[in-house]
Order: structure tokens, then sequence, then C-alpha cells
């Protein structure tokens, strides 16, 4: 009797069944260069975010109003720079050298969230930070728990359950303002009206405009598509601001009793693109701060390197 033979999978048919299988890819595992490029990008410019992230926030460190949300917010910056790590380890693991990842991100080549060139105002930017911001990056990061690179999902494992207790005190910061005085509640209100559509914005382009979704959909680097995040944040958070008293800044703004989901307005995609391409209000004051930053760190990072070197030769390893 005459057998049909399968004809063999090729190496890229075999990946992408262990990927539908929902099988972890690691570091030493065989994989497409476009997959190991597109999760440098994306783990780089995560990263990046991570650190851009903590300049906004360490704004209030000195102005903080009391030694309690002081303290609070010294570790959550603290936090942040820890996820950086993280996720820079990550990005090691596939071949991506920290140097040059820096360098992309100081030279204004890498792009790190649009949300972090915006200035933060006032003390209730730092309950919104944490309530919008710290909301977005989780309902974000919660599915990348899953996604299909083993060191990137098991980063976020950890840096998920840091952006959970991020958000819930952002929550109670805007809580006790609107729970405050008249002023306080004001204050609350005008930082909602700054950082409702720049959190939008966070989810990245429409679907429709988005050159990378569809492919890190089929690889599940990515879970959701970005509109799909964009309404279950919308969904999530329009609740929240009712419970706190506030109104969300959109007209268009409509519960929709056939889709179960909330109608919105549109986003302004001009604003978005303007600030990814670094003209925002504070893109070139990031970047200056965190190319100062890096120059000032330049004496730790010698002394650890020859504490590093003197070790290794007491040690004798390599020899
Ligand atoms: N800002 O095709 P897509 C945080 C770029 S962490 C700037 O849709 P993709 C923690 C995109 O890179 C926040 N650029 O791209 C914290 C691409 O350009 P490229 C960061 C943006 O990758 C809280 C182009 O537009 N989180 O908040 C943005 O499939 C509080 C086309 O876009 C992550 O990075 C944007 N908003 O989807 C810290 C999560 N959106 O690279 C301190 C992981 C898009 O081709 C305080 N990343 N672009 O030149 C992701 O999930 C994805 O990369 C997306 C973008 C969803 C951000």
């Amino acid at each position: 009797m005459e057998t049909l033979e399968k004809p063999a999978l090729t190496q890229e048919e075999q990946f992408q069944a262990r990927i539908d299988a929902d099988v972890r890819i690691e570091p030493k595992d065989w994989m497409p260069d476009a997959y190991r490029k597109t999760l440098i990008r994306q783990i780089s410019q995560h990263a990046h975010s991570e650190l851009v992230g903590m300049l906004p926030e360490g704004n209030w460190i000195t102005r903080a109003p009391s030694l309690k949300r002081k303290s609070i917010l010294l570790s959550k910056v603290q936090d942040e720079a820890g996820h950086g790590l993280y996720l820079y380890s990550a990005a090691e693991t596939l071949g991506a050298s920290r140097d040059q990842m820096l360098a992309d991100l100081h030279s204004g080549k890498a792009k790190y969230s649009s949300i972090f060139n915006y200035p933060t105002l006032s003390w209730a930017d730092m309950g919104c930070v944490g309530w919008l911001v710290d909301g977005a990056a989780i309902l974000n990061q919660v599915p990348l728990c899953r996604t299909s690179y083993g060191p990137y999902a098991r980063a976020m494992v950890r840096v998920c359950k840091e952006e959970s207790f991020h958000q819930r005190q952002g929550f109670e910061v805007m809580q006790t303002l609107c729970e405050g005085a008249p002023a306080q509640k004001e204050m609350a209100q005008e930082a909602l009206n700054r950082w409702w559509w720049p959190t939008l914005m966070m989810f990245g382009p429409k679907d429709s405009e988005s050159p990378n979704t569809e492919q890190s959909m089929k690889w599940r680097i990515k879970r959701f598509t970005n509109d799909e995040l964009r309404q279950k944040f919308v969904d999530m958070m329009v609740p929240q601001a009712e419970f706190l008293g506030l109104t969300v800044p959109d007209p268009a703004l409509k519960w929709n009793e056939e889709r179960k989901a909330y109608d919105f307005g549109e986003v302004n995609w001009e604003e978005f693109w303007q600030v990814v391409k670094g003209n925002g209000l504070c893109n070139a004051d990031r970047l200056q701060a965190r190319v100062q930053a890096h120059e000032e760190g330049a004496w730790v990072r010698e002394a650890a390197n020859a504490h590093a070197a003197k070790r290794k030769a007491r040690e004798g390893v390599g020899a």
C-alpha cells in the first residue's frame, strides 16, 4: 500500500506550532529574526518607559504634602527603576547590549511611552499618574505575563504585582482629594482633564493604523490589540471616576447597552504622533535629564566594574 508522507515542517512552521500550542520560547530556542527584533524593540522601549517614567513623579518627591506621601512616592519611583532593570535584562537574553539600548534612548532613536512627555503640574497629578497611568500599564501588562517569550513573561509577573499597588495608591490620593475641601476636588478634576486623553494614547495607534499588531498577535507577543485594551480601560475607569464624583472630559462618552461597553470620543492622533516624534511638552527635558543622570553615574559604573574585575582576579574566575 502506498503511504503519503507529510512534508516536513520548516523551522518557521515548527516555531509557529509551538506558539500556537502556548509553549514558551526560551533564549536558546531557535526563533525567526523578525520575532527577536520585535521583542528587542518592544522590551527595550518598555524598559526606557520605566526609566523615563521616574522623572514626572520624581518632580514631586521634594514637594509631597506629608512624610507618608513622600515615602510612598520614593518607593514607587524606586520600583520603576527596578522594572527597568528586569526589562533590560530580559532584552539582553535576546542578544541586545545594554550599552547600545541606552545609547539609542539617549540619542533619541529609541521610543518610550508618550505619556511621560506630559508635565506634572500639581499634587493631584501624582494621583492621576498612579490611578490612570499605572491603571493603563496594568491592563497592558497583565496579558504580557502570558506573552510567548519566557523571560519577558516572567519579568512581567513581578512588575504587575508592584503596579497593582501603585494603582491603588494613586486611587487613594485621588479619593483623599475628592473627599477634601472644594479646592482639592477641583485640583483632582483639573488633573483628570489633562491626563485622560494622553492616557488613552498609551495603548498605541488605532488597530487599523498599527503596523505591528497583526504579526505580534500571531506570535502571541501581544495578547490583545491596542483598541481592545483601550476599550477595556475606558470600561474600567469610568465607574471609578463616577465613584470619585469626577467627570471624564469626553462629551461623546456614553454607555452602549447593545455592546455592553462605553462609546467614547476620538483620540487626538495628531497630538499623539507629534509627541512620539519628539515634539511633546517635555520630550527635550526628559531626554536631557536621562543623559545627565547617565553621565553623572559614570563613576558608579566604573567603580562597579573595577570591583568586579578585582573579585574575578581574586577568585581566579576565568583562569
Ligand atoms: N508612546 O504598531 P504599534 C508604564 C509606537 S510602562 C510612544 O501599535 P506595538 C509604567 C510603537 O513603538 C508604559 N510610542 O506598536 C509606569 C511603534 O513604533 P516602532 C510602557 C508608541 O509595539 C507607570 C509605532 O508607535 N508600556 O507606564 C506608543 O505593537 C507609571 C506603531 O505602534 C509598554 O511599553 C506610545 N504610547 O504596540 C512607569 C508595554 N504606542 O517601535 C512610571 C509594552 C505605540 O515600530 C509611572 N509595549 N508607539 O518604531 C506594548 O504593549 C506595545 O509596544 C504598545 C505599542 C502597545 C505600547
